[in-house]
């Protein structure tokens, strides 16, 4: 019934959108539409949920593609400093034009709207050389310039790690003042940076601080780097800067490889800190003890500071920034956000880097997959839930969110993909194998 209507293209005019593409892939079509009827008995509106999630951009990381190394030097290199990666997948992007077509390749794979995620160290140093607290737009415009020309956000980051300054593993908290008078003008630098760039593309800039800071054994006196962290922060947050243009993100972590016993900027602290000064907390999924629920912080810490910024990170057994999996975890954050009515005060950026796995894979899969998670959750028959916990009855709502489970997604995961004109699963694969062959197998 469903399939000839489709064919004919009868079915109730909800294929407005059919474009030259999409009649070419008529199973997908008939696929979806029997979805629609199937959701539509449980009161859900898969074009509502498509339409909700063309609004939630994705923050694509640009350390995935060169395995956190940046073009500060010549010679490729890989990060240190508090952030590991393993794997020796051939092809890792060695320029700024090879991390930007590959980039570029990514862009065709994945479906909604992105934004770029740059770490300070990959400026475009052969424009001008300058030390971490030297850097200005200048390194920094073509980026700005590819992002414009692809209608893409930008994201930025100071980068406080990998640096002979950042060797003893101390930064901002750093004893010594010299120090951290450094990493406060590389801080200063990069917020200044943020807000030209969040004023060329009419969008906000989320910066985001992250400082590995810690020690490996046990500290003496854990108050002491806390205090400077706090004063240092406050110098570099000194001026006020339009929030249209720029905002300040604050990122906690656990521990870390070599700051297993102590960080500065734990949870508690930075938790503090971003109520203290109404910054943007940044939660990275792999920087809590692996039983925690990062999804059942949300509602605690957003009723206190202003916005959330995820890193949506997958660690297994550590902070080890394995690919996103369409899982659990990932599933509960977005089922978080989406219950809550959070999506407009929560940034989507993503943290993970395999380099033992081709890498465009990687980020195309990890993105794919928080893409999944929002659609799985703006899918599920939200309001009907909570409608049955107000009520008390418990056993309904159960039955219910497992019910729901098996409720055709990924038909309409196809569907968006179709109508986002990209590869759906199974198909886009292909496309990252024929890139491999032609671009990054000729890589040394
Ligand atoms: C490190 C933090 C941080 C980095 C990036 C490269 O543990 O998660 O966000 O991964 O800044
Ligand atoms: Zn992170």
């Amino acid at each position: 019934m469903v399939f000839r209507s489709v064919l004919n293209g009868e079915h109730g005019g909800r294929f407005s959108l059919v474009t030259r593409a999409s009649r070419d892939k008529p199973e997908i079509m008939i696929g979806y539409a029997a979805a629609q009827d199937e959701y539509g008995r449980h009161q859900i509106d898969p074009e509502g949920a498509l339409a909700r999630l063309e609004q939630i951009a994705v923050s694509l990381h640009c350390w995935q593609g060169d395995d956190v190394g940046g073009f500060e030097k010549a010679e490729a290199t890989r990060a240190g400093g508090g952030t590991l990666v393993t794997g020796n997948y051939p092809g890792r992007a060695r320029t700024i034009e090879e991390l930007q077509a590959d980039l570029d390749q990514v862009l065709k794979l994945v479906p909604g709207k992105k934004r770029l995620n740059l770490h300070a160290s990959y400026g475009d140093f052969r424009v001008r050389k300058a030390d971490r607290d030297g850097i200005t737009i200048d390194q920094f415009q073509g980026w700005i310039d590819w992002c414009k020309a692809r209608g893409l956000g930008f994201d930025f980051n100071p980068t406080f790690f990998a640096h002979p300054k950042a060797e003893s593993g101390f930064t901002l908290s750093h004893e010594d003042a010299g120090i951290r008078e450094f990493w406060v003008g590389h801080g200063i630098a990069c917020r200044k940076i943020a807000a030209e760039a969040g004023r060329q593309l009419g969008s906000a800039v989320i910066t985001n601080f992250w400082i590995p800071d810690g020690h490996k054994d046990i500290p003496a006196d854990r108050f002491s780097p806390r205090e400077r962290l706090e004063e240092s922060l406050d110098r570099i947050f000194g001026e006020v800067l339009d929030p249209a243009r720029t905002r300040d993100a604050v990122e906690s972590k656990l521990f870390g490889i070599g700051s297993e016993s102590y960080v500065v900027g734990s949870h508690e602290f930075y938790l503090g800190y971003a109520v203290k000064r109404q910054k943007i907390y940044c939660l990275d999924m792999g920087h809590f003890h692996p039983t925690e629920s990062v999804a059942d912080k949300i509602s605690s810490i957003l009723l206190f500071v202003p916005e959330l910024l995820f890193h949506v990170s997958r660690g297994v057994r550590w902070d080890s920034d394995h690919v996103v999996l369409f899982d659990d975890p990932t599933r509960a954050v977005a089922e978080e956000l989406v219950r809550g009515d959070c999506l407009g005060r929560t940034h989507i950026g993503l943290d993970f880097f395999d380099a033992s796995i081709n890498r465009i894979a990687a980020w195309t899969l990890g993105t794919r997959n928080v893409q999944k998670a929002f659609l799985a959750a703006l899918l599920l028959p939200n309001r009907q839930l909570q409608q049955l916990e107000a009520e008390g009855d418990f056993t309904s709502r159960l039955a219910l969110m497992e019910d729901a489970k098996s409720l055709p997604f990924g038909a309409v995961w196809a569907e968006w993909c179709r109508r986002q004109d990209v590869p759906g699963d199974g198909a886009w694969l292909g496309e990252v194998k024929a890139y491999e062959a032609s671009v990054l197998s000729t890589r040394s």
